[in-house]
């Protein structure tokens, strides 16, 4: 059997995607690791500065939504496993602008499942892969209560963002059952770690305690969120490509559901703490503004059947990773800042090492 994999990574750019990418590149030498990226305003190359130049690593900037290009990047590069995490990917955005969303999240997804299924109907090889990278805002939201999601709860999107997520979940199970392409899907909780972009809330909150802008609550922050850190869903990530079963679905997270407003409460001490400030200090900066419309009250997840079958658990504790993160985003103010005022859009790689295709 053929063990070299030729693994395209889309949107390896972005928060968790370079995360992955890193993970591994850094892991799997003898694979070679391609890296399609659009470079929307959510992708930056300064994320990935530590691999470029690496052998087994290729960044290819193209749009996942021209199927042409998909069809000949498959096969020129005769992709043997596609780990699909481009999207667009923030809920407010996707109130403000829904349209993209519908591109990029449901034609996007649909384009690569053909190109893939086209390229892949030609080779004789065994061990294809389309792994779709999802999230647990497809199920739709939970009462404050203790019901979780898990693999079997029935899709009820509610947000442009998750409807699109939804649908393209939808077509990666249709071509699996209608032409037999090899998929695996996961729904993972809301990540946190580095390179978030800093629309998302805590490198958001993070960035105005440190600059003492407003912080803007939503509601009464009383809505619940499940955190993973991002580390640990990439390490699941590359546990399902391994071991993961065609045609399965599997739920990704910590098990740490936590209310907005403790986790404010949370980031504001921590970084009382770290930047000398007296306690409540940056506390006196959230302020409580209007809520997202149909914002979804509680999402957590039940994890326990990537523990069962695949062995896979969180391995940090929230308190070690967002003192982690915390540290991440005040030691590397020229991230942030390469971000807030732009620049961060003209990074060109030092190592070009596109296609001609
Ligand atoms: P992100 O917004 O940080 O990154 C998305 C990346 O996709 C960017 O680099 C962007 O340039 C790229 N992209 C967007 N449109 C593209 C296109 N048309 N063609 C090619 N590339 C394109 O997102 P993220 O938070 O890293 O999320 C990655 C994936 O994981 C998404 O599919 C998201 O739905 C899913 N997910 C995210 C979370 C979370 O908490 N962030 C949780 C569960 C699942
Ligand atoms: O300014 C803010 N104020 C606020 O109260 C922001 C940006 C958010 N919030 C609230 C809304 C949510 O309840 O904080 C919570 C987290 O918000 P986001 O960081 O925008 O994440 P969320 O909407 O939960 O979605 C995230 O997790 C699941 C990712 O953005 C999705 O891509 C992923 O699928």
């Amino acid at each position: 059997m053929d063990t070299k994999k030729n693994i395209l990574i889309t949107g390896g750019a972005g928060f968790i995607g370079s995360h992955v990418v890193r993970l591994l590149v850094n892991k799997y030498p003898e694979y070679h690791i391609y890296n399609l990226d659009a470079l929307t305003y959510a992708g930056n190359l300064y994320n990935i500065t530590d691999i470029e130049g690496k052998d087994n690593y290729t960044f290819l900037q193209r749009d996942i939504c021209d199927l042409d290009l998909m069809r000949q990047t498959i096969k020129d590069c005769d992709i043997s496993h596609i780990i699909h995490l481009a999207a667009e990917s923030h809920v407010d955005r996707s109130i403000s602008n829904p349209l993209v969303f519908l591109n990029t999240n449901i034609l996007g997804t649909a384009n690569l499942l053909q190109a893939a299924k086209e390229y892949w109907d030609t080779t004789s090889r065994q061990d294809h892969l389309f792994y779709q990278v999802s999230t647990d805002e497809v199920y739709g939201a939970l009462e404050m209560d203790n019901t979780m999601f898990t693999e079997d709860t029935a899709y009820d999107p509610r947000s442009p963002y998750s409807a699109s997520k939804a649908s393209a979940d939808h077509l990666v199970r249709a071509w699996y059952h209608t032409f037999k392409l090899p998929v695996v899907v996961s729904n993972c909780s809301n990540n946190y770690g580095s390179h978030q972009f800093p629309e998302k809330l805590i490198p958001l909150f993070i960035h105005n305690i440190k600059n003492n802008l407003a912080l803007p609550v939503y509601g009464k922050g009383e809505n619940v969120r499940d955190w993973l850190y991002v580390e640990d869903h990439a390490r699941a990530i590359d546990t399902i490509l391994h071991r993961g079963k065609i045609g399965e679905t599997y739920n990704i997270g910590g098990h740490n559901e936590w209310t907005n407003i403790d986790l404010i409460h949370l980031l504001c001490d921590l970084m009382d703490q770290k930047l000398d400030r007296k306690p409540g200090q940056s506390r006196s900066l959230i302020s409580f503004v209007t809520d997202r419309a149909g914002h979804d009250l509680r999402y957590a997840i039940d994890a326990s059947k990537m523990q069962r079958e695949l062995d896979w658990l969180p391995s940090l504790q929230f308190e070690q990773g967002i003192e982690l993160t915390i540290d991440w985003y005040l030691n590397n103010e020229t991230w942030l800042q390469n971000i807030m005022d732009g620049s961060y859009r003209n990074y060109s790689p030092t190592v070009q090492k596109d296609l001609s295709i």
